[in-house]
């Protein structure tokens, strides 16, 4: 039996391009992922342009596309809520502007799938990634931001933040309920959890264009991340893994 996969693509605002990139991913997913039983899911919260309607109209046009609208905003809200609901045995999720190239979603989902790996990530600081038009200021702070993970945890990883990720049913379902943040640094979050328990990630290196068109505010959330940090160094990941020793 096919592996059943739901694709998540949070969106905020994003009017301009919802449709489009829609409609590229199910096409290629319709291409290259027959071996896949694979839905995608819009996930909005907080969109006051025509994000919503728009989404509703992409829901109602392809079979396999489906639209939720979540009351509050933040990122790791809307996966929340999308990776606990989901039925799949992978679910997955991209940025909608296709900074990631969609050739590297299959090493992504078969690393799971074929190697048993609990969680892929894509990576723009691995050796084979390639990343176009990233701004000196970003990739400072994500290099930064990154060694402070490395040097703070020993975390394996060595890109927390890159907007394409997946994780199997049953990983999610021990980690989720554990993951605090709602926002961005609800990947940092989740991988350092996840890491120091010893679940199993494959880091993906990628082709990462930047689309310079943001919802993020880099300092502050560059300042809320190094505080999220704090909090886990600081007790949280403790009882994260007590919880998940319980558990296992
Ligand atoms: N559902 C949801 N999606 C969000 C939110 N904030 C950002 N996003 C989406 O997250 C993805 C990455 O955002 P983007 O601004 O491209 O981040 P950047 O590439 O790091 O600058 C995009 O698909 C956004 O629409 C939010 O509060 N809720
Ligand atoms: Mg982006």
């Amino acid at each position: 039996m096919n592996t059943s996969l739901e694709i998540i693509l949070p969106v905020l605002n994003e009017e301009g391009i919802v449709a489009v990139s829609v409609s590229v991913i199910h096409n290629f997913l319709k291409d290259h992922f027959l071996d896949y039983n694979w839905t995608i899911t819009i996930a909005d919260n907080g969109s006051t342009d025509k994000t919503p309607t728009i989404s509703e109209a992409l829901s109602n046009k392809y079979d396999r596309v489906s639209h939720v609208q979540i009351a509050e905003r933040g990122r790791g809200r809307a996966l929340k809520q999308c990776w606990t609901n989901s039925n799949s045995d992978i679910m997955a999720y991209m940025d909608i502007d296709l900074s990631t190239q969609l050739d590297d979603l299959r090493p992504l989902l078969d690393s799971i799938s074929q190697n048993n790996y609990d969680i892929a990530i894509g990576s723009r600081l691995i050796n084979g990634s390639i990343v176009e038009g990233r701004s000196l200021k970003r990739e400072l702070i994500s290099r930064t931001y990154n060694k402070i993970i490395q040097l703070t945890f020993s975390a394996s990883f060595n890109d927390a933040q890159c907007g394409f990720k997946a994780i199997s049913r049953s990983a999610a379902d021990q980690l989720i309920p554990l993951i605090k943040d709602n926002g961005w640094f609800f990947d940092t979050e989740l991988l350092i959890i996840a890491d120091k328990s010893n679940y199993r990630i494959k880091e993906i290196p990628v082709r990462w264009s930047d689309d310079p068109d943001t919802r993020v505010k880099v300092i502050s959330t560059a300042l809320y991340d190094l505080y999220g940090l704090a909090r886990l160094k600081f007790g949280g990941l403790k009882s994260a893994q007590t919880f998940l020793k319980l558990l296992r």
